[in-house]
């Protein structure tokens, strides 16, 4: 019976195409039907509209840059509007665009694994941290030294913030902690310099990585960014890497983008992600900047850092 069914269907379809042909009509109607007989099915607009919606309020609730939530519900509709969809399984394939849109958008120019770009460079590896005031840059930067020493590399750090009081001690207290030298000079002294005299140091001891802590600097203040490029130009980092808040979400974007655009950034670190921060800025920051989140802080504690994993990401985001 459904042979039957089948055939005569298909021999409709054939005059349909022949009649599409010959009078130059669409073939739309022809695939249609076509599609309907393999159990397939074309969404329309109105199909998927509530779909884009709540993604669109959950994105955004995700502290989501509008930006990228315009582009994400836009890439998401031209694919959804493309896709033959099996009729049994919509949901399914809905569910599966949402996250291979979200994934690609997480996907930087180049990604980065830290450990093992560490151990690829020729020592020292120069790698100096930015950001705005009180985003976790010093923070971040003991929990990586952490990191480093427990995979037997060696690590001295630069206290090149000189601008904010008691920030040389912080970074003092935190190398005592983790059992490694702080380079550093008086406070109001040139970040530039100490950092170089960390690389002439790490040199001399053989030691493999150098992080460089520097003071937190608003993007829009003129003479703390000329000093962040003169760091820059002075010391030729193998990795600047940005650090953002991932609580202030749509700032951070801002943020990242003025300092790529200011020094070129290699690697993003968003801290607080415990802090009922729902990370949406990685996903803005990577499509804005196309540099890879490399770590997430999650907490205050030295092990409180994570590889950023993006399939873990997108489907807590989903
Ligand atoms: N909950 C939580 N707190 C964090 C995290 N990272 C940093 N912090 C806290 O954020 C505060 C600021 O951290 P700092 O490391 O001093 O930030 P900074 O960017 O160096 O600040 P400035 O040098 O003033 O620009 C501290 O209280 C840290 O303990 C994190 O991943 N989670
Ligand atoms: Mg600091």
């Amino acid at each position: 019976m459904f042979e039957l069914l089948k055939k005569k269907f298909q021999s409709f379809i054939g005059k349909v195409d022949e009649t599409a042909r010959e009078k130059e009509v669409s073939l739309t109607t022809a695939s249609k039907v076509k599609g309907l007989l393999a159990g397939k099915i074309r969404l329309s607009e109105g199909d998927i509209e509530d779909t884009l919606w709540n993604l669109q309020l959950e994105l955004i609730q995700s502290d989501v840059a509008a930006e990228t939530v315009e582009y994400l519900v836009s890439k998401l509709k031209e694919r959804l509007l493309a896709l033959e969809v099996d009729k049994n399984k919509v949901n399914e394939t809905v569910r599966q665009e949402i996250k291979s849109v979200l994934l690609e958008t997480l996907t930087p120019e180049k990604e980065l694994n830290f450990l093992d770009y560490v151990r690829s460079q020729p020592n020292p590896v120069k790698i100096i941290f930015f950001g705005v005031n009180g985003t976790g840059k010093t923070t971040t930067i003991a929990k990586v030294a952490n990191l480093l020493l427990k995979n037997n590399l060696s690590v001295v750090i630069a206290a090149g913030d000189t601008f904010r009081a008691g920030a040389i001690e912080q970074a003092e207290k935190h190398a005592s902690a983790l059992g490694v030298k702080v380079i550093k000079h008086q406070k109001t002294g040139d970040s530039a310099a100490v950092i170089y005299d960390a690389v002439e140091h790490a040199k001399a001891k053989g030691i493999d990585v150098i992080l460089a802590d520097t003071a937190g600097r608003m993007q829009t203040n003129v003479n703390l960014m000329d000093e962040m490029k003169k760091i820059v130009r002075v010391n030729k980092p193998d990795l600047k890497v940005f650090v953002g808040d991932a609580l202030t979400g749509n700032d951070a974007v801002e943020q990242a983008r003025t300092f790529n655009q200011q020094v070129g950034i290699d690697a993003v670190i968003l801290t607080k992600m415990d802090a009922d921060a729902k990370g949406g800025s990685a996903l803005a920051i990577t499509h804005e900047t196309k540099k890879p989140v490399i770590y997430v802080g999650v907490g205050q504690k030295y092990d409180d850092l994570k590889p950023f994993d993006k399939q873990w990401f997108v489907g807590q985001l989903i």
